[in-house]
């Protein structure tokens, strides 16, 4: 069954692999699931055809025969779910790793979301300069306390799985902050996320959206 992908036809980031539709093309490219993509326009995310298949008009999403999914975490938890790779057969190894996806969507990358989207909307607000502090703790303390746990170990549980996918995607939103660095195991594990050869597939693959657009 032929799998569909939305991404942006015109992705702010100029190909540097951090608008969602990244982790989706990695977790596909991780369980060899060939997939196709349907690149749209902000306009085109807020028409009623693309809202019939996200309710918030957004990227990325999942079509499979009858399925549509959208959410990026139930996306690669369907695929993990059902292509080897991404997640253990133990069922409670599988447990732990779904919920370091879960701790990478709703605890590490929360904090991350609201400093970016905070820099780019009110620094001309007179408090900007005050509060900007108090949101990069926000996140210290998250990868503080992520760099502990992963200590010097390859992956966050055992074997790579669809929990570190998750972690490496949200982590690599902090490139170009100065902050990550700072914990040079976590440095070094999203470098390891990106040296998969499954990454720097989906990685080329979104880039190409980009550098092609460019050429024509
Ligand atoms: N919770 C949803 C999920 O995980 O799938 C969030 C989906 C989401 O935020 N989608 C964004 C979107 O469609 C793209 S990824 N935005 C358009 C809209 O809301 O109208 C967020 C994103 C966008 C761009 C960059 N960038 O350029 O660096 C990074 C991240």
């Amino acid at each position: 069954m032929t799998v569909t992908i939305t991404a942006f036809e015109d992705s702010p980031d100029r190909g540097e692999g951090q608008a969602r539709d990244m982790r989706v093309r990695w977790a596909l490219e991780e369980a060899g699931r060939p997939y196709d993509v349907r690149l749209l326009s902000f306009e085109a995310m807020k028409q009623p055809a693309h809202l019939r298949l996200h309710p918030f008009g957004q990227i990325p999403t999942y079509e499979e025969g009858g399925l549509a999914l959208f959410e990026s975490g139930a996306i690669i938890l369907h695929v993990a779910g059902r292509d080897p790779g991404l997640l253990p057969a133990d069922p409670v190894a599988r447990a732990r790793a779904v919920a370091w996806m879960f701790a990478a969507l709703n605890t590490v990358e929360p904090p991350i979301v609201e400093r970016e989207a905070f820099a780019i909307l009110e620094r001309d607000k007179p408090w900007y300069e005050a509060r900007l502090p108090l949101l990069d703790d926000r996140i210290r303390t998250r990868l503080g306390q992520l760099s502990a746990r992963l200590g010097e170990s390859e992956w966050l549980d055992g074997d790579f799985s669809a929990g570190d996918l998750m972690m490496v995607t949200v982590l690599r939103r902090l490139d170009g902050w100065g902050i990550l660095e700072d914990y040079p195991n976590l440095a070094a594990y999203v470098a390891r996320g990106e040296a998969r050869v499954a990454f720097k597939r989906a990685f080329e693959a979104q880039l190409a959206v980009f550098t092609g657009r460019e050429a024509s």
